[in-house]
């Protein structure tokens, strides 16, 4: 009978500690690289090879590079001759008769075999410092995944490779007291207590992973609360941070508040054009580059949710980026001002209002206004990191000033990391899209290397949320970050050959494990479009709240501006030019007519841009409602799917990743199948129409909490109501204190037909606590489990709801069913429902 513990928890921190993931060769407490993709050890089964590496410079980087190939090679089995790393310029000195191009990029590497002194050397030549560090990782990337660079000659160029985006970082949400804003690993690596942490050895080891895809750069802290950070004292501890990452090339960035001249400099504005407040910025830029000489920039978040920005005073973000940009010229430093400016209180009856307006609306009349060293950072899509969004218009309204797209690694609405949802195919379909501005092919990854626009500085910043919880909380979410880097680097890579080369790296090279690996990631982001917001909807999530349970209602009838307009006869925003809110109307025309008419929308963003009656037919040939129960239903499949791909690499992979997995995998699958009946229990009741499968609003097996006989338990209301089944789930909570000390309990007698059957036990696991559960039949317990995962939300609801599933249980009619919970701390053993379903039955 399985029996399941999940932890989300425990990464380093709990249980894959003691299971010894990714970690077996290291220290326990070590947080390092190695327990992402920097772990590759001899997968092709190598006899053991000779191994000298040389570098013909001192730098920092470039013995970086040395020590790495030492170690990686190493691990690899050798090499099969002498590695040589170098500058153009040194190895030209040291080989005279190299054919090295001259054109060699910053940035930019070239490997290959070549012959000197009738000697076989393996050559890693850089554009400059970081070019060698980066060509030393491209080559131990090359062995690790099979490939035999003997076969390619220097002189070929056939391993020559320049990053196509020049700014490639990623930035985190920290704040100083060690929080961290949308992570889900844990604590923050880089702070504690208001400080910057003593042991930064995590922090040179994030930086070193960074480094292996090519990531240049690393803004360390939140951009809402950002003015403790530039105080004397905590830049003192930043030039400890920037330090801890520059033998890797990345650079610290920070983000900044706007009002800082006033919150912690004493002046009486912030007004970006008063000189007192120019004069503030300059000697803080100075201040800054004294201590860190390779500062790489500022992020800003101004006038947006809260933060203060130039609006106080009139002013533009093209005044107040400005003023920045000012500041950090004199020493190469940039700013890069995100374009994530909206008012969040709209007015929700107000049919034109629209959020995904503001962006294009504000920025797109300061084209040409801002400093060479601007950067405007836009969201990948105009409201939030949904499930889906169309791609940002702002991207084609920027013809003069540099731009950088901002994409989540950290799964904020992509299920948090304790779903697998891999968005390099996502980030791949918005680089991909074609703007077709000024009627030219214009897709956004030129749009973003700067050939399109001819403007230099442009990039990809990836929000990473990384903590001390083995990096992402997630063994497979680690998949994202190596994506972001690789996509950063080489916008034209396949997502899929990108999962692959990093499965290879990361879990095996096992041709079965890579293949269903690949399969698994390429499945999940489909998955979870499908059982979350399909068609264009958004993700339908508690989006004032945890951003990860179902909650439709959470969206209307408020400023935020994430709204879906569902309502009895139909859903759907009309964003249309001719009856909506004319926000079609602000990409270029081409691309405006294929989102003005419901008939030209693709289906996948029908309802962002319409607003359509329930039996629309979609081009599917689907009317919308029946999209809706059906996507539910497959994509909860797809994630049942998952979990038995990933029972196929039993034995294949290493032990404790595999449980580790199969844990998240499973719990997935159980929340994939809370949010199915939430989304698809609201949108019955609310159109009427029934499911041409009869699914909605029937639920065969179910038996309910609140009809069950109950010892203890009290019945309670469930809001939003469709994150229960009936609306209802019953809660110890309020059961007699010693009555609770025993435990409430939930009877049944089992009228269904005699056999085997799967019994899933439907219930909310609350923090803090843990609270027991046994599943007992005519008396005899089947099951026991504590519900001991850390999900977001105080009460029940859908962030919380978990299934417990157990399986091959005889039952015939008359038998007894019973669940009982014992509460502990804040968690009351709420309980929903129990559903007794056929054994190998997934649902
Ligand atoms: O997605 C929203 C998040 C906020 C975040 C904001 C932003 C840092 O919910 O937590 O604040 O976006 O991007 O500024």
């Amino acid at each position: 009978m399985a029996q399941r513990k999940i932890d989300f928890r425990n990464g380093l921190a709990g249980v894959a500690l003691m299971m010894g993931l990714f970690v077996s060769a290291l220290p326990v407490a070590a947080q390092t690289a190695d327990q992402a993709w920097l772990r590759s050890s001899a997968p092709h089964g190598k006899a053991a090879l000779p191994l000298q590496v040389r570098a013909l410079g001192n730098g920092a980087l470039e013995q970086s590079a040395a020590r790495e190939l030492r170690l990686g090679m190493a691990r690899l089995g050798g090499a099969p001759s002498p590695i040589v790393v170098g500058t153009r310029e040194e190895m030209l000195k040291a080989f005279p008769s190299l054919a090295i191009p001259d054109d060699l990029e910053t940035d930019a590497y070239l490997l290959g075999w070549a012959r000197s002194h009738g000697r076989a050397i393996t050559a890693v030549v850089g554009g400059d410092e970081r070019g060698i560090l980066y060509g030393a990782f491209a080559l131990l990337r090359l062995s690790a995944t099979g490939e035999d660079f003997t076969r390619h000659n220097l002189n070929t160029n056939s391993l020559r490779s320049h990053p196509a985006l020049p700014i490639r970082w990623v930035d985190e949400w920290d704040n100083a007291d060690g929080s961290i804003e949308r992570g889900y690993a844990g604590r923050s690596i880089f702070f504690e207590g208001g400080k910057v942490r003593e042991d930064l050895g995590p922090v040179a080891e994030y930086a070193r992973l960074l480094a292996s895809v090519g990531i240049n750069g690393c803004n360390v802290n939140n951009v809402n609360n950002a003015a403790p950070f530039l105080t004397p004292a905590m830049l003192r501890g930043l030039a400890r941070v920037a330090s801890a990452m520059r033998p890797w090339g990345v650079r610290l960035a920070l983000s900044v508040d706007i009002a800082s001249p006033q919150k912690i400099g004493g002046l009486t504005t912030f007004d970006p054009l008063d000189p007192a407040v120019k004069a503030w910025w300059t000697a803080k830029a100075n201040e800054i580059y004294a201590l860190i000489p390779d500062f790489a920039g500022f992020t800003v978040k101004a006038d947006s949710e809260g933060q203060l920005g130039p609006a106080s005073f009139g002013r533009t973000p093209a005044d107040a980026a400005n003023l920045l940009a000012a500041a950090l010229q004199p020493y190469g430093g940039v700013v890069l001002y995100r374009a994530f400016v909206y008012n969040h209180h709209l007015d929700w009856r107000d049919p034109k209002a629209d959020r995904a307006r503001a962006a294009y609306d504000i920025f797109h009349p300061l084209d040409g206004k801002f400093a060479p060293n601007v950067i405007v950072q836009t969201k990948e899509g105009p409201i939030d990191f949904q499930a889906r969004e169309p791609v940002s218009p702002l991207f084609g309204g920027l013809a003069q000033t540099g731009q950088a797209m901002e994409i989540q690694v950290t799964q904020e609405y992509t299920g948090q990391q304790r779903h697998l949802v891999y968005l390099a195919p996502m980030w791949k379909q918005v680089l991909d899209f074609d703007l077709r501005a000024d009627s030219k092919s214009t897709p956004v990854k030129e749009i973003l290397a700067g050939t399109e626009f001819h403007r230099p500085l442009g990039g990809m910043v990836a929000v990473a949320g990384v903590g001390r919880d083995a990096w992402l909380g997630s063994p497979l979410a680690m998949a994202n970050l190596y994506a972001f880097g690789r996509l950063a680097w080489n916008p034209n890579l396949d997502p899929a050959e990108i999962a692959a080369e990093w499965t290879r790296q990361t879990i095996g090279a096992d041709p079965e494990v890579v293949r269903t690996v690949v399969k698994m990631l390429m499945q999940s982001w489909p998955a979870y479009e499908n059982y979350t917001g399909p068609l264009g909807m958004q993700t339908l999530t508690d989006i004032t709240g945890s951003h990860y349970g179902p909650n439709i209602e959470s969206s209307e009838n408020n400023g935020w501006g994430q709204w879906h307009r569902a309502d009895r006869e139909g859903v759907g925003m009309d964003r249309s030019v001719a009856t909506g809110t004319g926000y079609a109307g602000q990409y270029p025309p081409e691309v405006a007519k294929g989102y003005e008419t419901a008939a030209a929308t693709p289906d996948e963003l029908l309802l962002f841009f319409h607003h359509v009656p329930y039996a629309y037919r979609l081009r599917s040939g689907k009317t919308v409602i029946q999209h809706i129960y059906d996507s539910h239903y497959q994509g909860a499949q797809q994630a049942a799917q998952l979990v038995e791909e990933w029972a196929s690499l039993k034995g294949r992979i290493d032990a404790p990743l595999y449980e580790q997995m199969r844990a998240r995998l499973e719990y997935q699958a159980g929340h994939a199948i809370v949010w199915r009946n939430a989304i698809v229990e609201y949108f019955f009741k609310l159109s009427g129409i029934p499911d041409e499968q009869g699914r909605a609003g029937h639920h065969p097996g179910r038996l309910e909490a609140e009809d069950a006989r109950l010892t203890g338990y009290k019945i309670v209301e469930v809001t939003p109501w469709e994150d229960a089944s009936g609306g209802k789930a019953v809660s110890c909570a309020l059961a007699s204190e010693s009555a609770a000390q025993r435990g409430c309990a939930a009877e049944w007698t089992y009228s269904g037909q005699a056999g085997r059957f799967n019994i899933a036990v439907q219930y909310f696991d609350l923090q803090p606590g843990a609270a027991r559960f046994a599943l007992k039949v005519n008396g005899t317990a089947a099951a026991t489990w504590s519900a001991e995962a850390v999900l977001p939300s105080s009460r029940p609801n859908g962030d919380n709801s978990t299934r417990h599933t157990v399986q091959g249980i005889d039952l015939k009619p008359g038998d007894v069913l019973r669940v009982e919970g014992v509460p502990d701390q804040a968690d009351p053993a709420a309980l929903d429902y129990i559903e007794v379903m056929a054994a190998g039955s997934a649902q």
